[in-house]
C-alpha cells in the first residue's frame, strides 16, 4: 500500500516511482528473481550520455548503440559484427551475446536491421511508454535478453 501521507516532493517520489516499478516488474508470475547487472548499468550510463546527460536513453541515443555494433556501417548488424563488438566491449560473456542477438532479431533473418528490430526492440526496453528508457527499464530488460 502507498502511504500518501509520507510521500515529500522531488527525488522521493521518484525513488518511489522506480521501486513501485521495479516491484511490479519483479513480482509479476513467471519471472525470475530480482537480478542486477553492473555491466548492464555501466553500459546504460555510457549510452545514455552519448546526446544528453539526462539519465535516460532516447531513441537517438538508442540508435548510436545500434550504430556502434553496425562495424561496416551498411545499416545492418550481423552476429559476427555483434559478437566482435560485445567481445571487444567486454560486455560479458559470448553464450548470453548470442542469445542476446537472436531475441533481438524480432524477423528472424539473422540480422539486425532498424527497422523492425530496433524499433521493436526500443519499444520492449520502455516499459512504461514514454518514449524514453530509464536505467531499471533497461537493467531489467537487458537481463531479460541475455538469458
Ligand atoms: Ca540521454
Ligand atoms: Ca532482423
Ligand atoms: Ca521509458
Amino acid at each position: 500500500m502507498i502511504q500518501r501521507k509520507s510521500l515529500v516532493m522531488g527525488n522521493h517520489i521518484i525513488a518511489g516511482i522506480l521501486a513501485v516499478v521495479f516491484v511490479s516488474i519483479v513480482a509479476h508470475p513467471g519471472r525470475p528473481a530480482l537480478q542486477d547487472s553492473p555491466q548492464a548499468r555501466v553500459i546504460f550510463q555510457a549510452a545514455e550520455r552519448n546526446r544528453t546527460d539526462d539519465g535516460v536513453i532516447t531513441p537517438e541515443e538508442f540508435k548510436d548503440i545500434f550504430a556502434t555494433f553496425d562495424i561496416n556501417t551498411d545499416g545492418e548488424v550481423t552476429e559476427k559484427e555483434f559478437l566482435f563488438i560485445w567481445k571487444d566491449r567486454q560486455l560479458g560473456d559470448l553464450s548470453a551475446a548470442s542469445i542476446f542477438f537472436h531475441h533481438i532479431d524480432t524477423d528472424r533473418d539473422n540480422l539486425l536491421s532498424e527497422i523492425p528490430d530496433m524499433s521493436r526492440t526500443f519499444y520492449y526496453f520502455d516499459s512504461n511508454q514514454d518514449g524514453k528508457i530509464n536505467l531499471v527499464e533497461f537493467v531489467i530488460v537487458w537481463i531479460n535478453l541475455s538469458h
